[in-house]
């Protein structure tokens, strides 16, 4: 199968809620193809309207490799229509198999390209904010290898910014933020921005690395998804999903048929 031919069966599974089973388990593909699946599915997104904001890191903390079963950072795109405002709705009317995952977001203030220094990442930083990542692999149960989910934009179904901005500059220690997840008022997992490669900066810099590699920069403006610090959790009609952090305050949404 051609790699236009793969995206657009992960796009319509996407669409029709039906999951695939994963590419690895009938041959599969390389990375480089993956990378090239996941730039054919942005445009598939972008026919439909979207636009892109920015990217998002994956597999950047223990807590995730270890979930899934992946070791190496990965990124994606988001887009405008992946966007849920704090306080606002998620509708499962449109997943296949949601779950959440708390993050720090960056917006990004300066171009960034080649093969930046954290320093020079953090110099670029207009804001950090606390965020929350809505995942739904359009695999089934999740299972897939590194090309798979690459192919699949990591995973990448939504995102809430938080309200509070903070300028890096005035952050005590971006590098040993407390995150708390709760589900309905319950905490169920708890992280702290190191688990993010040490340091949620280092993710920026990898990922202006892995885009270099690949003959782009990462435009002034764009928002972007550290990665999350923690494992993800199911997410069921009715919930009330909100995340704690020091200093970044609180991000919440309400989860709907
Ligand atoms: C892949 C997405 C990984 C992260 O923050 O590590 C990711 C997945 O877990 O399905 O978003
Ligand atoms: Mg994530």
């Amino acid at each position: 199968m051609k790699s236009k031919e793969i995206a657009e069966k992960l796009w319509k599974a996407d669409r029709e809620k039906q999951a695939l089973p994963r590419f690895s388990k009938s041959g599969g593909f390389s990375l480089d193809t993956a990378y090239e699946i996941q730039r054919h599915l942005l445009s598939l997104h972008q026919k439909s309207g979207a636009k892109v904001v920015g990217r998002k890191m994956g597999m950047t903390s223990v807590a995730k490799m270890q979930q899934m079963k992946i070791d190496a950072p990965i990124h994606g795109f988001l887009t405008d229509a992946m966007e849920v405002n704090d306080g606002g709705k998620l509708s499962l009317s449109k997943r296949i198999q949601a779950k959440v995952e708390p993050e720090i977001a960056f917006l990004v203030g300066k171009d960034l390209s080649g093969n930046p220094s954290v320093s020079q990442c953090l110099d670029s930083v207009k804001w950090v904010m606390g965020a929350l990542e809505i995942i739904d692999s359009r695999f089934e149960n999740y299972d897939f290898q590194l090309p798979d989910v690459v192919a699949d934009n990591c995973s990448s179904a939504g995102f809430v910014l938080g309200k509070q901005k903070v300028r890096p500059g005035d952050l005590r220690g971006l590098e040993n933020l407390g995150i708390v997840l709760e589900l309905n008022g319950k905490p169920v997992q708890f992280g702290s921005s190191s688990a993010i490669l040490g340091h949620p900066a280092r993710s920026l810099a990898d990922l202006v690395a892995l885009l270099h590699r690949e003959g782009e920069i990462l435009p002034a403006g764009s928002i972007v998804l550290a990665g999350g610090a923690t494992a993800a959790v199911s997410l069921s009609t009715g919930d009330w999903v909100r995340a704690r952090f020091d200093q970044l305050g609180e991000v919440e949404f309400w989860v709907t048929d």
